[in-house]
């Protein structure tokens, strides 16, 4: 009789284990989801590891934590990493009204070693074109 009891106590922890870990998945793609961009750098926007655990957030993570999950324009004004670049300008959404000034991530706001190109991918199709033929 007590093997039968182990067993079942250990399927209802296998259980709830699998429920937390996707709903834990489930949550993370929402907050990114929250953000105006998350093409390039996907986890690592806000986690020090692409294959991310709550507790490794970066600078721009905490940030995102503290502010609720949300993007707004107190966090696009924000440097969470120190790099003098406003995240807003590193995400591509300078005034941090979630839509995206341009379709991907100049540099990561948490990366204070990645800040952006002094020549973004539209000035740099521009120049490319008064070269092409
Ligand atoms: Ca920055
Ligand atoms: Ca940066």
């Amino acid at each position: 009789m007590r093997p039968k009891l182990k067993l079942k106590t250990i399927i209802v922890l296998v259980c709830a284990a699998v429920i937390f870990a996707a709903g834990t998945i489930k949550s993370r793609e929402d907050y990114m989801r929250s953000l105006p961009v998350y093409r390039h750098y996907k986890c690592l926007l806000c986690h020090k590891s692409a294959a991310p655990v709550s507790a490794d957030l970066n600078s721009f993570g905490s940030d995102f934590k503290k502010n609720g999950y949300s993007w707004n324009n107190a966090l696009a004004m924000k440097d969470s990493d120190g790099d003098s670049y406003p995240n807003g300008d590193e995400l591509g959404d300078t005034n941090g009204d979630g839509a995206a000034d341009i379709g991907f991530e100049r540099s990561n706001p948490g990366d204070p070693m990645n800040v952006p190109n002094s020549i973004d991918r539209g000035t740099w199709g521009i120049l490319k074109s008064l070269f092409e033929e």
